[in-house]
């Protein structure tokens, strides 16, 4: 029998019309052997978090099942990242086409490449709020009830375009 996993990865971008880098990375990671999604929230636009002078970016969340064992699925999404023109010329820098494992089951890795529950995911409002439109009753390894983090965590001026008139 093989195990499928439930895993929640955030799709972010800030270059070369995001909305269209999200629908071509959706479509692209339903194509995985192996990958199937499950959800897709909506799209969120919100200023650069961290670094300044950069154009606002487009976040989502995809909630997939996948039978790929973790690192196999990285590599499966950083080919998609790299098919995509994906420019990053410094670590913060802006990018076409980030995407991230955020969670992958209830599993808790520390891979040099591959840290799951994803840093920094539990404080950053363009993950949150994606990923509770979604999973609303999701508890994230190590840090309790998302809807507890959601409460928590100040939009810091993200907004949801579908909200956008
Ligand atoms: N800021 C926002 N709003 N969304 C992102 O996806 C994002 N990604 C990044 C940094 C530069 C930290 N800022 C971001 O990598």
């Amino acid at each position: 029998m093989v195990m499928k996993t439930r895993a929640y990865l955030g799709l972010g971008s800030n270059l070369d019309t995001p909305i269209e880098q999200l629908r071509a990375a959706r479509t692209a990671i339903c194509a995985v052997m192996g990958i199937e999604e499950m959800a897709f929230s909506s799209l969120y636009r919100s200023p650069s978090m961290g670094s300044k002078n950069q154009p606002d970016y487009v976040n989502a969340v995809m909630a997939i099942q996948t039978d790929l064992p973790p690192l196999v699925l990285l590599a499966a999404l950083q080919t998609i990242e790299n098919e995509h023109g994906r420019v990053r010329l410094e670590r913060w820098g802006a990018r076409t086409l980030d995407i991230d494992i955020l969670l992958f089951g209830d599993e808790v890795l520390n891979f040099p490449d591959l840290v799951v529950p994803h840093y920094g995911m539990t404080e950053r409002a363009f993950v949150l709020y994606p990923l509770a439109e979604i999973a609303p009753d999701l508890a994230i390894p190590n840090h309790g009830k998302l809807a507890e983090l959601v409460a928590r965590c100040p939009l810091n001026d993200l907004v949801r375009l579908s909200d956008v008139v």
